[in-house]
């Protein structure tokens, strides 16, 4: 039974390490140590060469190495190879800070105050209380009930959006398209956290995002492709979005020349909100395929028809 490999090096050189220590039977090689394709079970991945499944022909599951699959081509996959993304600890705090941060900062009017200063203008704003600002997340999956489990002590007034009804303690849940206009109504900053798909592509776009309170802020950490890009800038330009900032885009990097670098009211991050943390993730991997193996449920595994 052999994993293959092929992604960031570094990463790579710890997974060995502890798959040696904890899971010896499991073969660990990358693209250039692989002799015989037709041994690969496992193939752990962010965005493999193109011809590469092809030649896997005894392959059981692609196990993503980050929270997303949307990278991979569902076509070029055989329907029987298992499609797993990755659950674990590290990804989830990482997004849970960088959501928080972002929530706060917005809450806090950290991009107002950004062109006060820039403007040499000292203008106190009078203070929000938390429990009369609305935060709203759009998807709430492993990620989105984590933040917003998270924003919870602060006092904000929350809510979720998901495809299925969710119940959760605290956060007022809405569903499925019926539901959406109701939702986004009560946000005054909303949060991005669904997986990219065909039902979600474009789903931040003008006619969305008008539906929230004149004035509101936006969050995407999901993907650039939820983002119609000119409807976030006209929105900005009238004043109904106060302000974005956005984690994700498409593509990514973003050109140099694009108008989302130089605009005030966006701040920009490099898909940083979260990163896969090589030991936790080393482990969530290793306990996955032994699920796998046992012929148990794995944590995380993609219903290919729903496409996440
Ligand atoms: P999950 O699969 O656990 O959760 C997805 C959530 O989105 C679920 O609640 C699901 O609803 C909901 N959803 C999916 N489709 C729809 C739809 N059409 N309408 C309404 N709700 C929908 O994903 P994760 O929480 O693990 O991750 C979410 C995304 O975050 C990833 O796919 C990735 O794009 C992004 N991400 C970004 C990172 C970054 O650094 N910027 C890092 C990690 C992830 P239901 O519960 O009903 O199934
Ligand atoms: C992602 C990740 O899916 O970084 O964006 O894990």
């Amino acid at each position: 039974m052999t994993l293959l490999y092929t992604s960031d090096p570094e990463r790579g050189r710890i997974w060995r390490e502890i798959f040696a220590a904890e899971a010896p039977d499991i073969g660990f090689v990358t693209t250039e140590q692989m002799t015989d394709p037709a041994a690969i079970r496992y193939l752990a991945a962010w965005d493999p060469p193109r011809d590469l499944l092809e030649r896997l022909t005894r392959l059981q599951a692609l196990f993503s190495v980050g929270a997303g699959i949307d990278q991979f081509d569902m076509d070029k996959l055989p329907p029987h190879v298992r499609l797993v993304r990755m659950i674990e600890p590290g990804i989830t705090e990482g997004m849970v800070e960088y959501a928080c941060a972002a929530v706060l900062a917005l809450h806090r009017d950290f991009i107002e105050y950004g062109l006060a200063q820039r403007a040499h203008r000292w203008a106190p704003i009078t203070l929000t209380p938390a429990g009369s600002r609305r935060v709203g997340v759009m998807g709430l999956g492993q990620l989105g009930q984590a933040v917003l489990n998270a924003l919870l002590p602060f006092g904000f007034a929350l809510s979720g959006w998901s495809r299925s009804r969710h119940h959760m303690e605290g956060v007022a849940c809405y569903a499925g398209e019926a539901e959406m206009a109701a939702f986004l109504k009560g946000c005054d900053i909303l949060v991005c956290l669904l997986p990219l798909t065909a039902e979600t592509r474009g789903i931040l776009c003008r006619d969305t995002l008008s539906k929230l309170p004149f004035g509101a802020a936006l969050i995407n950490v999901g993907r650039g492709g939820h983002l119609v890009e000119h409807d976030l800038l006209s929105l900005l330009d009238e004043g109904r979005i106060s302000a974005a900032i956005l984690d994700v885009t498409e593509p990514e990097p973003l050109p140099e020349q694009h108008p989302f670098w130089d605009h005030p009211r966006i701040l920009l991050t490099p898909h940083i909100a979260s990163m896969t943390r090589a030991d936790t993730a080393a482990r969530a991997l290793i306990a996955n395929i032994r699920r796998l193996q046992a012929g148990e449920p794995m944590e995380g595994e993609v219903g290919r028809e729903r496409g996440y």
